[in-house]
């Protein structure tokens, strides 16, 4: 009998330790996970003339370099990026994919068009988490989202459209429609426009994608040719076309998102930066360390420093008059002052 009870004892601690062992691993597994975080970013079209997106890829990777600099090799953590392409009928399936994975705590993206597109993901995968710039979504837990006063950024460029045209007549050339663009861009452009006294309404084509140059070229020139002398491009891969086009019948140009005034030199009259790179970082080193306040949505605009017209470049300062900058910037202080 007691040698029955301790063999069974025996038997008993043996299963215990067995027991306990696999619960050690699996708790240090699942810590290791923990600290070792990993982001994927999601392009949603192409990296390549499109600086919104590459600035996005630039400022998360930053923050991953300068993360793991003080940190162990069992804490660093890793970026993947992948670049969707311009097919946006694949998006949803290539995040749902990337979700299935179960690699990447977070997902980064960049555009207005990710939260729909996110948003039945965070009930698939309710670990999932995304942080959105560019794009607007408040109260889900698993989405945080950030966006540029885009507003602030049509106006100005109207604006300065509007005093350096000499015909009156302003073209703006879209890859698509989308509400951003409807309800924020082309109407704040417009009164920029208006601001400056001009009155005609926008020539408004749209190219119908983000990457055909040719196309790009075909609707700045037709522009060209019935006397606009201002376009605003915002095509991504396109707008090389636009560009093109303005060479050749010395069109000006309005910029959107970077520095572009050596892109055509003498014929960009302005270039309204957002500062995705600046943003993307701040947003990754947050994720990184625990900081993000998931569930909101906040805007970015001149005040904040997020949005900049570039005005320190030697090609803005010879192309554009001083007493038209001197206008320009009395602008932009009415901006900052509203926004107090
Ligand atoms: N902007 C780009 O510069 N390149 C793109 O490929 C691009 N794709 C977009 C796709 C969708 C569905 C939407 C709604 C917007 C896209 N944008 C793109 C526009 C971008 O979000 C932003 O409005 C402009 O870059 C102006 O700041």
């Amino acid at each position: 009998m007691n040698r029955l009870f301790k063999k069974n004892l025996k038997k008993c601690i043996k299963k215990s330790f067995i027991l306990f062992s696999f619960l050690c691993i699996s708790l240090t597994g699942c810590s290791k996970a923990k600290v070792q975080k990993s982001v994927a970013v999601f392009v949603p079209g192409i990296i390549a003339d499109s600086p919104i997106y590459s600035k996005m890829v630039d400022g998360v990777k930053s923050a991953a370099e300068k993360f793991n600099l003080t940190k162990t090799e069992n804490e660093k953590v890793s970026v993947f990026i992948f670049e969707a392409g311009t097919n946006q009928a694949e998006w949803s399936s290539q995040l749902t994919a990337l979700c299935a994975e179960a690699k990447y705590d977070c997902i980064i993206s960049s555009n207005p068009s990710l939260p729909e597109l996110t948003e039945p993901l965070t009930k698939q995968f309710p670990s999932q988490k995304f942080i959105l710039l560019d794009a607007m979504k408040d109260g889900n837990p698993n989405i945080v989202t950030v966006r540029y006063k885009q507003d602030e950024a049509a106006f100005i460029s109207g604006y300065a459209a509007g005093l350096m045209s000499k015909s009156k007549k302003i073209g703006l050339i879209t890859a698509q429609e989308y509400p951003v663009m409807n309800e924020i861009i082309l109407p704040n452009f417009e009164k920029g426009l208006r601001a400056a006294d001009v009155y005609e309404k926008v020539d408004f084509r749209i190219v119908g994608n983000w990457y055909d140059a040719k196309k790009g070229a075909e609707l700045a020139d037709a522009m060209s040719t019935s006397g606009v002398d201002v376009i605003l491009p915002i095509c991504g891969g396109a707008s090389q076309g636009v560009i093109t086009s303005a060479k050749e019948h010395q069109t000006m140009l309005c910029w959107f998102d970077s520095n572009s005034y050596s892109s055509a030199p003498g014929l960009v009259i302005s270039c309204v930066s957002s500062l995705q790179e600046k943003l993307a970082e701040e947003m990754t080193l947050k994720y990184f360390n625990d900081q993000i306040e998931w569930g909101t949505f906040s805007e970015l605009g001149m005040k904040d420093g997020y949005v900049k017209l570039v005005d320190d470049d030697e090609l803005y300062i010879n192309t554009v008059p001083e007493e038209i900058r001197k206008k320009i910037n009395a602008e932009i202080e009415n901006i900052m002052k509203s926004s107090e």
